[in-house]
């Protein structure tokens, strides 16, 4: 079995980027903005780990002129607001096999983790529905936008949770949706299982240990030590 599973929440959890890009632009429309984020657009602004760090960069590149620095801060809580009632009650349900792996992995007592980028009342929204008002109990180390250190896919919230955990990165197992999280925990050391969502399907994953389509198609009792790269 593995020290750990390590899991990303957005877009591997859950397929949350939609709810995300709708809040987002919610956010816009509340601040009277002329900005509207499409999907292709979206998709190229996802690069860019983090909200704040998304707008942020958005503004910049395409509305140089706009004086919004200051109001980067508010602007992202309201788009966080919109994301609460987006996501919270169980509106936006686990992928497939990700809440039978939890149970799978608390049955064999193996420590779970998040490694997330997101902020953190996002996580709370997004849980508390389907693993219960208790959905902390669920995991021994939660690191997230708000963890100092640099965003994905700096390693930095891998070696954050490597370090509350106390074990290897080599012994874990990392669950990962697109090519910041897989950069950020393969440069911590730890096997990384992807699997892309609509929006991360073109990014490259090679070195990957696997590439699926879902966490329905992963069996735990199947895993084996990874000497180097992809499973025997
Ligand atoms: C994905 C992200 C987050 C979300 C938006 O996080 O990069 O920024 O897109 O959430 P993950 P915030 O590491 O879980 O894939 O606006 O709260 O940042
Ligand atoms: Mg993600």
């Amino acid at each position: 079995m593995p020290a750990a599973l390590i899991f990303d929440v957005d877009g591997t959890l859950a397929d949350t980027e939609e709810a995300h890009r709708l809040a987002f632009n919610a956010a816009f429309r509340d601040a009277g903005l002329p900005w509207h984020w499409d999907r292709p657009l979206y998709t190229r602004l996802l690069a860019v780990a983090g909200g704040k760090e998304r707008l942020r960069h958005f503004a910049r590149t395409a509305d140089p002129a706009l004086p919004i620095d200051s109001r980067i801060d508010r602007l992202h809580a309201g788009k966080t607001h919109h994301y609460e009632r987006l996501a919270g009650a169980g509106r936006l349900p686990l992928r497939p096999g990700v809440l039978r792996l939890l149970q799978q992995a608390r049955a064999a007592r193996l420590p779970l983790a998040i490694a997330t980028t997101t902020t953190p009342v996002n996580l709370d929204a997004l849980l508390r529905a389907p693993l219960g008002d208790g959905w902390r109990d669920w995991f021994a180390a939660i690191c997230d936008g708000a963890t100092p250190g640099r965003k994905k896919p700096a390693p930095d919230v891998y070696h954050a949770v490597l370090h509350k955990l106390g074990v290897d990165g080599a012994a874990c197992l990392a669950f990962e949706d697109s090519e910041h999280g897989f950069w950020a925990a393969r440069a911590a050391g730890i096997p990384t299982v992807v699997t892309p969502t609509a929006y991360t399907a073109g990014h490259d994953f090679s070195g990957a240990w696997m590439v699926l389509d879902g966490l329905d198609r992963f069996d735990l009792a199947a895993y084996v030590p990874p000497t180097i790269g992809r499973p025997s």
